[in-house]
């Protein structure tokens, strides 16, 4: 500890600051040079992810636990499963088009060690959690963009895919009668999932994966792949995640918001409450549209909280997989 802050919580301590002294210790005791680790810290494995078709990603990160790999394994493996799924409509190459018509794809993924990788306006790879990592691991960037992306996808070996989907693009052509531009997302018809993952040495990752607002402008980039926003990691306290309406949520810098609430103490669930309440602090209209939070941390506790009732999440965990309704800011 530097003998400037030894100093500051000495005459603080002299000085009687009161109720708020315990939570300033805290702060500072977790400030230090090298941080202590937390007391207990969860080994068993625990897979967290967004919606009830995190259940199946949840069962592919265990999957991968299981075969020896570590939390970022986990995350991959786990979005990877919800990306091969062309029957939904969030994620991946069978995801609602853009207002032209065309699929573009946002994901991005993050390590225990703070690195992170994020590809945004992807299109024809069906694996964009994938080349996230990718970006990770293989350059000295954090974030492509689309034709570079896309490039770049291509000379790592990744296949291009031209797969149109039907349902996607039967909405589309209904959406087209009107041509409405609402930058509103309906309420209840999320899939994008947001995937933590902890492994058996209590170490931390995620990865987020989308194909966006549907009929979204063209270039439009929502939270998902923004780290911070859609998805934040921190190895030392805990790991967060979003769906629903990205503006509001890059806004705020949402997940980063969670994990650094945990950071000053608030458990997982009172976190995501309050990364819930700047939305609704900050958006006059934060009725009109769904935001969902997800958080873990060190000891393997879990947060989840909505704007809405309807958001629901996978929890792995104990030897459990389940679907779980989040509790939310507003009622029925
Ligand atoms: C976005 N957060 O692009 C995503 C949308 C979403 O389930 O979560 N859909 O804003």
């Amino acid at each position: 500890m530097s003998t400037n802050r030894r100093k500051f919580i000495k005459t603080s301590a002299a000085t009687g600051l009161g109720l708020g002294l315990g939570m300033l210790h805290r702060a500072f005791a977790q400030n230090q040079d090298t941080p202590a680790p937390p007391a207990d810290i969860y080994k068993e494995g625990l897979v967290l992810s967004t919606w009830d078709a995190g259940l199946a990603a949840n069962a592919a990160a265990w999957e991968a636990m299981l075969a020896g790999g570590n939390a970022l394994d986990m995350a991959e493996k786990g979005v990877n499963d919800t990306e091969s799924d062309l029957s939904n409509l969030s994620v991946g190459l069978g995801g609602f088009p853009d207002r032209e018509g065309k699929t573009t794809l946002d994901a991005c993924i993050m390590d225990s060690q703070g690195n992170a990788g994020s590809v945004m306006f992807l299109e024809h790879i069906k694996h964009p959690a994938s080349v996230a990592r990718r970006v990770m691991e293989k350059t000295p960037h954090v974030i492509l963009v689309g034709e570079g992306a896309y490039q770049f996808a291509l000379a790592e070996g990744f296949q291009h895919d031209g797969y149109v989907g039907e349902a996607a693009q039967k909405a589309y052509k209904e959406w087209l009668k009107t041509s409405q531009y609402k930058p509103i997302i309906n309420i209840e018809n999320h899939d994008t999932i947001g995937l933590l993952s902890m492994d058996m040495n209590g170490d931390m990752a995620g990865a987020c994966t989308t194909s966006g607002m549907a009929f979204k402008m063209r270039g439009r980039v929502g939270d998902s792949p923004v780290i911070g926003a859609g998805l934040y990691v921190d190895n030392e306290i805990g790991a967060a995640t979003s769906s629903g309406l990205g503006e509001a949520v890059i806004r705020t810098c949402g997940s980063f918001l969670v994990v650094e609430m945990m950071r000053q103490g608030a458990t997982p669930q009172e976190a995501c409450e309050e990364a819930v309440r700047r939305i609704q602090t900050k958006h006059a209209n934060y009725k009109d549209f769904q935001v969902g939070y997800l958080a873990i941390n060190k000891a393997g506790e879990i947060g989840a909280y909505a704007i809405h009732p309807g958001f629901t999440y996978s929890l792995h965990k104990a030897g459990s997989n389940k679907v779980y309704k989040s509790a939310s800011l507003l009622e029925q």
